[in-house]
């Protein structure tokens, strides 16, 4: 907790400081994870580009490994201005903003082309534009593939599933995700996961090739079965308490920066996942690639009927299923 405090109060000091005269701020941003990981990098650009359009005022630092604390920490602390910016998943926000659950449907994108076709069109705007009622400025939705079921065994069927103890990311439609396969959700953040693994505390844990890879997941789980139960997206926001300070100039010139940079994202990540699938094989890892997906999608939508609780949300799962 003392380090936890300790980093927070260096993130402040360090935020304002005096360059040629002018005041010059940096805006901090959270990430759990590494600093070379798709999700950091592209904050960082998208600071390098804020920081060109003007001329030196604003950048973003980027705090990451969790050193500011959890997703739903940051999300709070973001919420109440105490940090600028945070980048999760859009899980973090499922509690919160109800148009956020919807990307999250188990198995709603066809694939990433109707993915993108939605989360970077219309629909994804809608979902961002819900996140300003809550107190934070959606900026972008980005693709983060698929997650799947990693554990010490094959899964290839329901049946494989069955009783299992799987970590899921603090949310009510996950825990209900894994309730309807039929086995036993536990919600752990995300720098907690390698020991829950490591100690058996869990059987497994879902997520995607670079989460897997760069948590060292596969050391304690090294079979990694294509469930690809779930597409969510990652989601950067800004603190709306930070943002009603800056003119509306500057915040077009965020907006503008973080849709230039989105390119950017999108390649580095491609590459990132067949770097990460590349590394966990050469260690070791196995990819069970002929899941009964069929049986999946059966067992999950229910799941869609509870989430989709009001006109608005069946209104959008609707759109988005009707994107061809
Ligand atoms: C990753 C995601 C993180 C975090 C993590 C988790 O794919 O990028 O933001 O949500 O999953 O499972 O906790």
């Amino acid at each position: 907790m003392q380090i936890k405090l300790k980093t927070i109060l260096g993130a402040v000091l360090a935020s304002v400081f005096v360059t040629g005269g002018a005041q010059a701020r940096d805006f901090r941003s959270a990430d759990v994870h590494p600093l070379d990981y798709p999700t950091v990098m592209f904050v960082k650009k998208v600071g390098d580009i804020v920081n060109q359009k003007t001329s030196g005022k604003y950048n973003i630092k980027v705090f990451g490994n969790s050193s500011l604390g959890s997703e739903t920490d940051t999300m709070q602390q973001v919420k109440i201005g105490a940090i600028d910016m945070v980048r999760v998943s859009t899980a973090t926000f499922h509690g919160v903003i109800p148009e956020s659950l919807v990307p999250a449907f188990p198995f709603i994108f066809r694939n990433l082309e109707h993915f993108r076709k939605t989360m970077y069109g219309p629909q994804g705007d809608q979902i961002l534009a819900a996140f300003e009622k809550e107190g934070f400025i959606g900026l972008a939705l980005l693709e983060s593939g698929s997650r799947s079921i990693y554990s010490k065994k094959e899964i290839r069927t329901l049946a494989d599933v069955k009783g299992m103890k799987i970590r899921v990311q603090p949310s009510d439609l996950m825990i209900s995700l894994v309730q309807a396969i039929g086995a036993n959700p536990t919600p752990i953040p995300y720098a907690e996961v390698y020991t829950a693994l490591k100690t058996g505390l869990v059987d497994a844990a879902e997520n995607n090739y670079p989460s897997y890879e760069t948590s060292k997941h596969y050391e304690a789980a090294p079979i990694f079965s294509e469930t690809e139960h779930v597409m969510l997206p990652e989601v950067l926001v800004f603190s709306k308490k930070t943002w009603d300070t800056l003119t509306k100039e500057e915040q077009k010139i965020i907006r503008d920066s973080v849709k230039e940079a989105i390119p950017y994202y999108v390649d580095l990540w491609a590459k990132k996942e067949q770097a990460s699938k590349d590394l966990t094989i050469k260690a070791g890892a196995k990819y069970i690639t002929n899941v009964n997906r069929a049986e999946f999608v059966t067992a999950v939508k229910p799941v869609w009927d509870k989430f989709a609780t009001t006109p608005e949300l069946k209104k959008l799962v609707q759109d988005i299923v009707n994107t061809k």
